[in-house]
């Protein structure tokens, strides 16, 4: 059987200044595809690199009073750092001032030359110096400004050599045609059919304005056209024209790229190679831009209006990052930057539904299971957590195929709801009270297995999470795991001792994050004993059907602060009839209530269901134990006690209104 390669590519990136999070998107994006193709058992390769020639570079330099190379040297290395900070696994880092890149550029220009699809003529044309490239009136914006960087363009009048560009519009329409997937997504594929129907002009590629460039190799007053030594890299990387690497893995599996660089991609770029001969590559990818403020995110753009990538990164971590910037933006379309966006979906996706999932089923385990994953019981398995699984991975790989990486995520993101709302649903809790313990060991094990699952479905994208996941299981997987062999149900080995730790992700408070703010949770430390007999919960709550009280403003309701908890353990107090210790997660935060309903609650039944906190009740000590806060129930019949929980699909933390 032929082995399947995946070769994917990222821009070659401008280092006259430094990255911000726009470019890290793509490589981000990128990084995902490729460590996915690696899990596949792909003969996979992911180039990216810096593009360092051109008049921008060349200013800069003498701004800064030193050599281009001197000038970009340490900028490149920075961005060296950056991938490295964000774990992303190249195979080649290309850079266009190396000696292999330089060489065979000169010697694509010179075949091109010679075979009379380069000529020499006079360019007269309006020239953004950022995009490095010529435009014409009508794509300007009113005032020649250019519509990416919204800056004057300038009037540039110079000899130049031609590449035979117009030549090449109707094999490449023809191409397109044929190869629907040749660019990608589709409402980008038709604005470059649009633009090639137009009519293509010969391109100028070569320029004598400034030195910073690769020489023309047979009139050395030239330097070649930035775009044509960049767009090169993908073959010149690879060895071309007889490298093993070229011959591994030419023609690339996808350019993944912003849309802004996409006509250099879906036309210059294959014109280029049909000259030369070379086969096109299977994809060019056109992603959206990450916007801020309403504008793209960009170098030339004012410093609030950039977000410097290893700010966040230090911040919140790296696999929030990636999260993130994989999540929540529609791969193909435009979406907004900002950092409360960011903290929702870490409180929302990672701290709650994966995170919480995590630290839930490993209390359960502890609790239930003398902290050992149990062995399942055949003739007491449902099937419904294998079943929604094998599902799960089809449809991650069905999106990653399409190359919808935010589509992966939210699929398989179905998996830990689905597992939290089977732990809902069977309430192990409950199956411990009616001694039902083969079918508790059953949920138990099924729980812990979609979630060894999880790990698996999250490893093309987060780099730290799915070994974290594995070690609270106790779970170590072998060395080289490749996806179709570890999604396979059944895997995890009964008798492995669970290793709860910390919560994967901390919830975050909004405020204090953006703000700085300082934290706001109650004082930890303890109060003087209060009252005898003061429980949390109030026996005044039960039976007293006089209804209204007297009225409060809404303004005094909203200083209560209610909130759903989940839960995660629940012992009886020594000496006292009453009163049960319960320990709460609140989304993240960890509060223990001492609560007035032992004669109603075995402590056992209590762990895994939600109760509502009145969280802002200043702290109490009963009987030696801290009391953060009170939860709340409601007289039943007889002198029982009811209490206060929530449908399922609450989540710990949030504010009860
Ligand atoms: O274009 N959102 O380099 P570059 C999303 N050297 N993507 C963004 C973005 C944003 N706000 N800002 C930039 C170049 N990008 C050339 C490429 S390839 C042979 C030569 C993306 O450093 C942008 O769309 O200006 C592009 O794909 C990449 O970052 C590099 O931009």
């Amino acid at each position: 059987m032929e082995r399947q390669t995946f070769y994917i590519t990222t821009p070659i990136y401008y280092p006259n200044n430094k990255l911000h999070v726009g470019h890290t998107y793509t490589t981000v994006a990128a990084d995902a595809l490729a460590r996915y193709h690696r899990l596949r058992g792909h003969d996979t390769w992911f180039l990216t690199g810096t593009d360092e020639h051109g008049l921008n570079v060349e200013r800069a330099a003498r701004q800064a009073g030193k050599e281009p190379l001197e000038y970009v040297d340490p900028i490149v290395q920075w961005i060296k750092e950056l991938w490295a900070t964000l774990e992303i696994q190249y195979d080649d880092f290309i850079r266009t001032t190396e000696e292999r890149h330089k060489r065979t550029v000169q010697a694509i220009f010179q075949r091109l030359y010679d075979q009379g699809d380069i000529y020499k003529g006079v360019y007269r044309g309006l020239y953004c110096t950022n995009c490095e490239a010529y435009y014409t009136e009508s794509e300007l914006k009113e005032g020649r400004i250019c519509p990416v960087h919204d800056r004057p363009v300038e009037w540039v009048e110079e000899e130049s050599y031609f590449f035979r560009l117009s030549k090449y519009g109707p094999a490449i329409l023809e191409h397109i045609r044929r190869n629907p997937e040749f660019v990608r997504p589709e409402s980008r594929r038709n604005e470059v059919v649009r633009f090639i129907e137009r009519g293509l002009e010969d391109l100028s590629v070569s320029r004598t304005s400034f030195r910073w460039g690769i020489p023309v190799p047979f009139d050395p007053d030239h330097v070649i056209y930035v775009w044509v030594d960049a767009l090169s890299n993908y073959i010149t990387a690879l060895g071309y024209p007889d490298g093993e690497l070229y011959r591994r893995f030419w023609p690339a599996s996808v350019h993944l790229i912003g849309k802004d660089i996409l006509r250099f991609h879906a036309i210059i770029w294959p014109a280029l190679l049909l000259a030369l001969g070379i086969p096109l590559p299977r994809s060019v990818y056109g992603h959206g831009w990450l916007l801020i403020g309403g504008g793209k995110m960009s170098k030339s753009r004012a410093g609030s209006q950039v977000i410097d990538p290893l700010t966040l990164v230090r911040k919140y971590g790296v696999d929030p990052v990636r999260y993130f910037l994989l999540r929540e933006v529609p791969f193909g379309a435009d979406g907004a930057y900002s950092e409360e966006a960011l903290v929702r979906r870490i409180n929302a996706d990672l701290a709650n539904d994966l995170g919480n999932l995590v630290w839930r089923t490993a209390s359960m385990i502890e609790r239930f299971a003398g902290g050992e994953i149990p062995a399942p019981v055949p003739g007491e398995d449902d099937g419904i957590l294998k079943e929604k699984a094998a599902e799960v991975f089809d449809e991650v790989e069905r999106a990653l195929e399409r190359l919808e990486i935010d589509q992966a995520l939210q699929a398989a993101w179905e998996l830990p709801r689905r597992v939290n709302k089977y732990i809902d649903e069977q309430a192990p809790w409950e199956l411990r009270r009616q001694g039902r313990e083969e079918k508790l060991r059953t949920v138990l094990y099924n729980a812990a297995e979609a979630i060894r699952l999880c790990g698996v479905l999250l490893s093309p994208f987060l780099v730290h999470t799915p070994g974290r996941i594995w070690d609270q299981l106790g779970f170590n997987p072998p060395e080289e795991q490749l996806w179709d062999d570890a999604r396979r149900w059944g895997l995890l080995p009964p008798g492995l001792r669970v290793r709860k730790g910390e919560p994967l992700f901390p919830r975050l408070d909004l405020d204090e994050v953006l703000n700085g703010e300082a934290a706001k949770t109650p004082a930890q430390t303890g109060t003087p004993d209060s009252k005898p007999g003061a429980a949390p919960v109030e026996p005044a709550a039960r039976g007293s059907a006089t209804l209204p009280s007297a009225e409060i403003d809404l303004e005094t309701f909203q200083r209560v602060d209610l909130r759903v908890a989940r839960v995660t353990a629940a012992a009886a107090l020594p000496g006292a009839r009453r009163l049960l210790k319960l320990q709460l997660d609140v989304g993240g935060e960890e509060r223990q209530v001492v609560a007035g309903i032992a004669e109603h609650y075995r402590p056992e039944d209590l762990v895994g269901r939600n109760v509502i906190l009145v969280a802002n009740l200043k702290p109490v000590k009963l009987r030696g134990e801290i009391s953060q806060g009170m939860i709340l129930a409601a007289a039943g019949p007889d002198g029982s006690l009811a209490l206060l929980t929530t449908d399922s699909a609450a989540v710990p933390g949030s504010k009860v209104r």
